[in-house]
């Protein structure tokens, strides 16, 4: 394979996509050797046909706000690869979302839904709808048009969306509402969905445990545990909820959290009913961390991101390019010894080359965030079987899965000296499922 050739063609023809190009070149420059290793790669054309995605469905999103003003926004689905399984990947609605975002999570999804060790292929949708600021019935409105769109291309053994930002279970509850009435039957279409009518207990707070259990099997690498550890966590969504609860029950104190506004520094830790109480202030849409500061007495700072803090460990769970350079040479400055991507790709690659360098156990996103992937697709089982598995099976499960994760990125990444090059060790793993794959399905 030709590294710089594939990646010159892939520019050509997909300009100015920089978050696609840039997450196929990581993927591809750490796959090299084992591509080159495994002829039949090369004489099945995998890479070429891994890096374009099978098909993306554009439409358009109509919708009426509140005072009877119609508005257009755009509508995508991405199905980058179904090797393995049905594509799955979620959906997300954010004012930035465009083609180059969703090929980046979309290509992303297929070696972290290959990681999870269940059958489930690669996908990724959403829509540059903002839903901030907009009423309940505005939102549902939004989800009904686009999903009137969106299911023909769907099914529960198609394609499975979920969420992603901007797309919780609310969101979830309106599209799988409208996907009913139009397919008429009440599958497992989506994950993400409500307990009552085929969701799965700890969904919600999966990506975050699941992020915090790597994060524990990294650690444990360097005879150290969470106890006692300063815990510095970006975004407050889905993903950062979630790790903040856990790092609190494994004895690690959260001390900073960032919002849309700045960030907060806490130094008596942020849990208990400080997370409930953020909970709160992020679904009334408001600025998110500011008035926690008025509440608990804590620092705030305005517009700023939270990698400044000194901590020992930090999980970027916000979002892509969102920690760079120079954040990465503060954090090693002030001794974090741990990084863990709750987000996708929330490291840039010159933060990442920074951590590899001072040997910071670095967890990359398609591993240490595909816990909510990993517990959709045990949706999917219960949905498949009809049946729900309790709160501790669910949790069970999860936790073995980040754990054979981190021992699969071990297999593929630990060099000569002993150090675990993450990113290398998840590329290849999830890489060579999906390869296989294509090379016994044939040429398709
Ligand atoms: P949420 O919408 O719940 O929260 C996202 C957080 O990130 C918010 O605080 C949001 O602030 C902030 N954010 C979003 N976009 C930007 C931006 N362009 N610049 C700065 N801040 C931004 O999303 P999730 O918690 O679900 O997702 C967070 C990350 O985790 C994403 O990268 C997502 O792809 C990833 N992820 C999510 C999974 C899931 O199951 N939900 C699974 C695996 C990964 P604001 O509202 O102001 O934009
Ligand atoms: O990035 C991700 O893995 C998600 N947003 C979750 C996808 C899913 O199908 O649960």
């Amino acid at each position: 394979m030709n590294v710089e050739k594939i990646m010159s063609d892939l520019e050509k023809k997909h300009p100015g996509e920089v978050e696609y190009l840039q997450a196929v070149r990581e993927v591809i420059e750490t796959i090299e050797d084992v591509y080159n290793e495994n002829p039949q790669f090369e004489a099945n054309g995998i890479i070429e046909r891994l890096i374009e995605p099978d098909r993306i469905l554009t439409f358009k999103v109509p919708w009426t706000d509140d005072e009877g003003k119609v508005h257009v926004n755009l509508g995508y689905r991405v199905q980058f690869n179904g090797a393995i399984g049905p594509y799955k990947g979620g959906l997300r609605f954010h004012p930035s979302v465009n083609l180059s975002i969703l090929k980046f999570l979309g290509f992303e999804q297929i070696f972290k839904n290959s990681l999870t060790t269940l059958p489930m292929g690669g996908g990724k949708g959403g829509s540059d709808f903002n839903p901030k600021g907009k009423s309940d019935r505005e939102i549902m409105r939004f989800c009904q048009s686009f999903m009137m769109e969106l299911w023909k291309l769907i099914g529960p053994e198609t394609d499975v969306p979920a969420g992603d930002i901007g797309v919780g279970g609310k969101e979830i509850g309106y599209m799988f509402g409208m996907y009913k009435k139009l397919a008429r039957e009440h599958s497992g279409v989506l994950t993400g969905k409500g307990r009552n009518w085929g969701g799965s207990l700890i969904r919600p707070e999966a990506t975050g445990f699941g992020n915090v259990y790597f994060a524990k099997e990294m650690l444990a690498t360097k005879g150290e545990t969470f106890e006692g550890k300063t815990v510095v966590i970006s975004g407050f969504g889905n993903v950062a909820w979630g790790a903040a609860l856990k790092v609190t029950e494994l004895g690690g104190k959260v001390v900073a959290i960032s919002g849309p506004d700045g960030y907060v520094y806490d130094k008596d830790g942020i849990s208990g009913k400080k997370i409930d109480y953020m909970l709160q202030l992020r679904a009334t849409n408001e600025d998110i961390v500011k008035p926690y500061s008025y509440e608990f007495g804590a620092e705030f700072h305005q517009g700023k991101r939270p990698w400044e803090v000194k901590c020992d460990v930090a999980l970027p769970c916000a979002t892509q390019n969102e920690l760079g350079k120079e954040d990465a040479l503060t954090l090693v400055k002030n001794g974090c010894i741990c990084v863990s991507e709750g987000a996708n790709m929330p490291c840039t690659p010159e933060a990442v080359e920074v951590f590899l360098e001072n040997k910071v156990l670095f967890g990359p996103g398609k591993a240490a965030n595909a816990g909510g992937v990993a517990t959709s697709g045990l949706e999917m089982s219960q949905n498949s079987m009809k049946l729900s598995w309790t709160r501790d099976e669910v949790d069970e499960k999860l936790h073995r899965i980040m754990c054979d994760i981190h021992e699969a990125c071990v297999k593929y990444g630990k060099d000569d000296t002993g150090f675990v090059n993450y990113v290398k060790g998840a590329n290849i793993a999830g890489f060579l499922k999906v390869a296989d794959a294509m090379v016994e399905q044939g040429v398709i």
